[in-house]
Order: C-alpha cells, then sequence, then structure tokens
C-alpha cells in the first residue's frame, strides 16, 4: 500500500499525550495515515522572526510522522495574511471589493509554496501518494514537479471556487491555474465548483474537457471531480445524544426552558453572513411579535483572524448590532440574542445543538459549512429540529429537507424562521430523516476513501 503525505497549511499535531485535536476532517485524514503510514505536513503556526527556519521540525506517532515549519515574520504577512487570506479567500467567496491585490504578498505567496516544497521533496520516496489541502498551497504541485517529482499528487479545495467572470478579476488567475493543473486529481465541494472550473477552461482557452471527469491544460491530463465533505456523522450523533449531562448544556436548557432555542455557530467571518442573519432574525420578530419571550438566538462565534482588518472591523460590526438588536426588541424580562465569542468543546457544540428548534446557517458563501451537517447528526430522532440553511452553501446541493433561504433576503429569512417554528413534528421527522441517512452514507470516512481511491488509481490517460 503507498503511503500517504498530506500538506496543509495548518498540522493538528496531537499532544503530548497523543490527543489529537477534534474534528471530523483532522481525525479522518489522521485514521487514513496510520492505516497507510506517512508524513504529515505544514506550518507550525509560528513565526521565527526574520531568520528563515533551517529544518523541518519533525515528530513521530504511531504511523505518522508530523512535520513542522515555522514561517518568518515577513512569510506570515505575505503568504498567510496577505495573499491566502486578503486575496484567495475574498475572491473565492465573491467578495471582490475586499481583495487587495500587493506585488509583494503576491510574490511571497508563491515563495512560500516553494519553500514548502523545498523542505518536503527529500521526504518523499517514489511511491508516496500526495494529497494537498486548500487554498494556501495551490503553487505546490507545480514546485514539487519543478524539483523532478513524478509521484501522484491530489488537491482538494475546501472554499468555493468561483465563477471565471470572478476568477479573471485576479492579477494573476493564469499562474493560479497553471498551478492546478499540476495535480492528477482536483477535488471540488460540489459540482457547481467543478463547472466553475471547467467553465474558466473553456473560456479561456486554456483546456477541454475530455469526458468521464478528465481535463488537459497546459500539456497535462487530470482528474477533476466533486467530493463534498462529510462530517463524522455517528460519532457526532452519539455525542449529542450523551451530552445532555454536560453541566453547560444543563444550564443552557434551564435558561431556556419554555423558549424555542435558534443557534447559529461560526467563526467570525464576513462570508457566514452574521450580520444579515441578526437583521432576519430582528425582522422575524418585528413581523411576529407574538414571538416576543418565546424564542432565544444563541450566536457561538470564536474569533478568527484578528491581524487582518476587515475582520476586526466584522467583530465590532456584529457585537454592536447584536446589543443594538437586543436594545430594540428586548423586554425587560428578555434578552432576544446571546452572543458568545468563544469556541466550545465538541461536546457542549453537540448538546446546544440537540436543544435548539432551529439550526440557522445563513453563509453569503461557502464551500460545504459543517456546521449544517453537525446540526442535523445532532438531532433527537423523534422530535428533531429544523435546518434553516442558505441556497449558498455547499451543503445546501445535500441537505434536501433543509428549509432554504437567500440570505441577502432579509424578508424570506424571517418567514423560514416562522415556518420552522410552526412545522408539525410529522414534517420535520421526515425531513430530518432523509438529511440524516445521506449524512450516514456519506460521513468523511467516505471522503476520504473516495478521494484516495481516485487519486491512488491511475487513469488511462493519466500522464
Ligand atoms: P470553515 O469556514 O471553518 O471551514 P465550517 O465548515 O462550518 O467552516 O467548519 C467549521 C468547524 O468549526 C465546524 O466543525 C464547527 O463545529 C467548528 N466551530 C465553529 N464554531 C465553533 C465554536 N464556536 N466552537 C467550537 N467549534 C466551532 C472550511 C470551509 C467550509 C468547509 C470546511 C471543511 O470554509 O466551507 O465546510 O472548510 O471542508
Amino acid at each position: 500500500m503507498a503511503r500517504l503525505v498530506v500538506v496543509s497549511n495548518r498540522v493538528p499535531i496531537p499532544d503530548k499525550d497523543g490527543v489529537a485535536p477534534a474534528g471530523g476532517l483532522a481525525v479522518a485524514l489522521q485514521a487514513a495515515l496510520q492505516e497507510r503510514g506517512g508524513i504529515w505536513m505544514g506550518w507550525s503556526g509560528k513565526s521565527s522572526g526574520s531568520r528563515e527556519p533551517e529544518r523541518l521540525s519533525l515528530r513521530q506517532q504511531g504511523n505518522i510522522t508530523y512535520a513542522v515549519t515555522d514561517l518568518t515574520d515577513t512569510d506570515v504577512e505575505e503568504y498567510y495574511h496577505g495573499f491566502a487570506n486578503r486575496v484567495l479567500w475574498p475572491v473565492c467567496h465573491y467578495r471582490l471589493d475586499l481583495a487587495e491585490y500587493g506585488r509583494k504578498e503576491m510574490a511571497g505567496y508563491f515563495r512560500v509554496n516553494r519553500f514548502f516544497a523545498q523542505r518536503l521533496a527529500p521526504l518523499i520516496e517514489p511511491d508516496d501518494v500526495i494529497w494537498v489541502h486548500d487554498y494556501h498551497l495551490i503553487p505546490l504541485a507545480a514546485e514539487l514537479r519543478r524539483i523532478g517529482l513524478k509521484n501522484r499528487i491530489g488537491f482538494f479545495l475546501h472554499i468555493p471556487w468561483p465563477s471565471a467572470d470572478v476568477l479573471v478579476t485576479m492579477p494573476v488567475h493564469e499562474e493560479i491555474m497553471r498551478g492546478l493543473s499540476h495535480y492528477d486529481l482536483l477535488g471540488f465541494q460540489t459540482d457547481h465548483d467543478l463547472q466553475n472550473f471547467a467553465g474558466y477552461l473553456a473560456r479561456e482557452g486554456i483546456g477541454n474537457d475530455l469526458g468521464d471527469g478528465l481535463f488537459d491544460s497546459h500539456g497535462r491530463t487530470f482528474k477533476a471531480a466533486a467530493y463534498p465533505i462529510g462530517i463524522e456523522t455517528a460519532a457526532f450523533a452519539e455525542l449529542a445524544g450523551k451530552a445532555s449531562a454536560n453541566i453547560m448544556v444543563r444550564k443552557a436548557r434551564q435558561s431556556v426552558e419554555g423558549r424555542d432555542l435558534i443557534i447559529g455557530v461560526d467563526r467570525l467571518d464576513y462570508s457566514k453572513g452574521i450580520t444579515q442573519r441578526l437583521d432576519a432574525f430582528e425582522r422575524f420578530i418585528t413581523n411576529n411579535p407574538a414571538y416576543q419571550n418565546k424564542v432565544t438566538y444563541l450566536q457561538i462565534t470564536p474569533k478568527s483572524r484578528s491581524e487582518v482588518p476587515e475582520y476586526e472591523q466584522m467583530q465590532r460590526m456584529v457585537a454592536e448590532q447584536a446589543g443594538r438588536v437586543n436594545g430594540a426588541i428586548g423586554t425587560v424580562d428578555w434578552v432576544p440574542i446571546r452572543y458568545i465569542n468563544r469556541s466550545s468543546s465538541r461536546n457542549v457544540l453537540a448538546g446546544l445543538y440537540r436543544l435548539a428548534t432551529i439550526g440557522f446557517v445563513t453563509p453569503l458563501r461557502d464551500g460545504m459549512n459543517l456546521v449544517a451537517k453537525e446540526y442535523v447528526a445532532a438531532q433527537d430522532p423523534d422530535r428533531p429540529g429544523v435546518l434553516v440553511l442558505s441556497r449558498f452553501a455547499g451543503a445546501a446541493r445535500e441537505l434536501k429537507g433543509a428549509l432554504l433561504v437567500n440570505p441577502y433576503d432579509v424578508e424570506g429569512t424571517a418567514n423560514a424562521l416562522a415556518k420552522a417554528l410552526t412545522m408539525s413534528i410529522e414534517e420535520r421527522r421526515e425531513r430530518w430523516r432523509g438529511m440524516m441517512d445521506h449524512l450516514l452514507e456519506h460521513d468523511v470516512s467516505r471522503w476520504c476513501n473516495d478521494f484516495l481511491r481516485d487519486l491512488i488509481v491511475k487513469t488511462p490517460a493519466a500522464n
């Protein structure tokens, strides 16, 4: 069995007791790495100041070697905060107004990818299969090929891939697309992202759809397909079933006794549509005053990427808005929105999802959105809640039992809340059962196995 090498921006290194950070993706990839033996390489998350680090720091855990490197201050600024998070992230989420095209940042992005390739290449054996993750590392395969590696290399993009109209606004779109052609397998979250990729090749005249998922571009033939990521459905459902014993979950239950709970859980990110969601909740109460004091909206939102100015600004905006809405619609004995700026353990999160009558998931654009899937998996089969989901989340293409909304349409989203709260228990069960069956069948292990199967098996036309 070929050894597996996973490369991602950050690496979920287990602590000294061997306990790995929680999360379905990390668990699934670690399982695949343990089975085959392999390496997980990436950035340590630390800065080395102004000196370029000389070697990778290695840690062995069972069959897995974790290999991480620090990055210089300049590298962190240009590659991570700069190009990855201030160009690729906003462009892929259709926020062209937020993209900042600094030449230094673009150069830094390609430079750090070359640096990663130079550090990784000496560890690679000829039969290793390499799986690269996400937008930080698009040029990595090209850099590994430049060094002479002939291994099978796959790439999975966790975020949306935009339409050609949007992508061409990025000054280095040709280089980015050339970078993608050096992989043997490209994985997208949805068929929609795949179509956008294929549409660009046709429109710019730089490649062909050969059928059967094969494409050629820049003199290479590769496969591209949609692999919608899943969660550890059965394990998460079990966690949620047991979580009612947790003290935090018990306290939460007591505090919302007699009211319906609406839950939102997101990283603090402009792509998640949190301000539009608060607007929709306010509109719902304004349109339906009978629900005053009958619902509580809990929004759990840990800070993220605070070094990027747009995120810092967003933190202020959401906090102010939550305060304003509470002031406008709250009463002496009712605080409508509870806004929490911290992350919760998976256990508590699972318990809170289960308590909630509505999972309120309304990103303006999202590759998949695992919160939507976790909410469904956490429900009590006898009394499941209702998922109100943005049509712009990748998950909307799978979770057909959700109430789909357009998050830009405040009135429509408010109406969906009203519909969810008055839905019959029979309809709730029927909608939930269909989604749960889908999630049990398409869990994260299947996602991982499907991608690896296609990466490992050489296609007839492969290079
Ligand atoms: P993210 O943008 O981070 O992921 P998402 O898919 O929702 O978005 O995953 C977030 C994860 O963080 C979930 O597992 C959630 O439980 C957890 N989380 C969020 N808030 C939390 C909190 N307050 N406390 C504890 N945990 C919290 C990117 C893409 C997505 C894609 C994933 C996976 O942007 O579209 O679904 O990768 O491919």
